[in-house]
């Protein structure tokens, strides 16, 4: 018996020993532990022992037992240690490796120029205020001095919903309303976006964007209106800008101007960019028109005031020399990730 018994466990041992995955130990523990195994079998012979051996064989079978068990564990957990470690290996993480990166788009050059021209005016002290897009007759034309039969309302360079109903054709209508609000002083410039009836080319589109400024006070002056025009232009193009006004008309200011810059590329000599003359204009301005105040319920004798008007493709073409507004709309990555 005890020569069977230690050629079963020399087996069992020598099958633990030539098992290379925990399966393959299942397999030894049920073939020798389990119900059906060769140690059950051994237990089973019992009845064929004589009484007075049985307490010694039946320890002997005990302890086969738990040798074969004891192997078994151990193997195990030295088996399931050697698997976690190759995981590990395998599955390590290079957190010096650069991330995934997310395709985020660009901004477009008009808005790195829109917000560009709003921390100008911002850092003066203005206001930013936006309005709609869909605009009555009235708002957009009537209250700025620009009556039913002006050129300006032509149908063909408005774009109309209905008879008093336009897409707006400039941002001055969002300063109409804040000024019959009637909360003065008004200090503010409104961006967005405005539609002409144009045909598309290098220098024109159906719908551009604008940013307009207005100041309401009292005690405001032409003086005023030069003086933060020069400051928008050094800030705009570099210190050494030089700004020039010239006479001009518009129907909701008088007296108006338009302003040119020196141009920034050749200093004022004259070049390509600014066409041989050394100056480039970038926006039109002039003092409120009395008419217009009135309409918008404030007192000219008490209050005046100056606003100008600059399209943002323009500023966004000049600054980033960009000869072609159409580039502007096409929203070409390529194109856009230069900026
Ligand atoms: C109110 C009163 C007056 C806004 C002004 C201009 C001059 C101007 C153009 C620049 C290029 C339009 O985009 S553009 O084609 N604008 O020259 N705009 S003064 O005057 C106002 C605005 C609001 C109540």
């Amino acid at each position: 018996m005890k020569e069977k018994l230690e050629q079963i466990k020399a087996e069992a041992v020598a099958q633990i020993q030539a098992a290379d995955a925990p399966e393959k130990l299942n397999d030894v523990r049920v073939k020798f532990l389990g119900r059906k195994g060769e140690l059950t079998a051994v237990l089973k012979g019992m009845k064929d022992v004589a009484p007075e051996d049985r307490p010694k064989v039946g320890q002997m079978v005990n302890d086969t037992r738990a040798a074969i068990e004891q192997l078994l564990d151990e193997t195990k957990a030295k088996m399931e240690k050697a698997i976690r470690e190759q995981k590990m290996k395998e599955e390590v993480i290079d957190v010096t490796l650069p991330s995934k990166k997310n395709i985020i788009g660009h901004r477009h050059p008009n808005t790195i120029a829109q917000e560009e021209v709003e921390r100008i005016f911002v850092g003066m002290g203005y206001e930013v205020i936006e309005g709609p897009e869909v605009e009555y007759d009235e708002y957009n034309f009537e209250k700025l001095n620009i009556p039913a039969d002006h050129p300006a309302k032509d149908e063909q360079d408005t774009f109309y919903i209905n008879k008093d109903i336009v897409l707006r054709t400039q941002t001055s209508p969002v300063q109409a309303r804040i000024m019959e609000q009637g909360n003065l002083p008004i200090r503010m410039i409104s961006p967005g976006r405005v539609f002409r009836s144009d045909e598309v080319d290098a220098t024109h589109s159906p719908s551009f964007h604008q940013i307009e400024g207005l100041v309401i006070d009292k005690n405001i002056s032409f003086a005023d209106l030069k003086g933060t025009l020069e400051v928008f232009a050094k800030e705009l193009f570099g210190p050494e800008t030089k700004t020039k006004f010239r006479p001009h008309h518009f129907p909701f200011t008088e007296p108006s101007a338009e302003v040119d810059v020196s141009c920034f590329k050749c200093g004022g000599k004259g070049c390509r960019f600014c066409k041989g003359s050394g100056w480039i204009e970038i926006l039109g301005c002039g003092m409120v028109h009395p008419h217009v105040l009135e309409m918008c319920g404030i007192d000219p004798e008490v209050y005046g005031g100056f606003a100008f008007g600059v399209g943002l493709e323009r500023i966004a073409l000049l600054k980033y020399e960009i000869d072609d507004m159409r580039l502007l709309y096409e929203n070409d990555i390529r194109f856009l990730k230069q900026f």
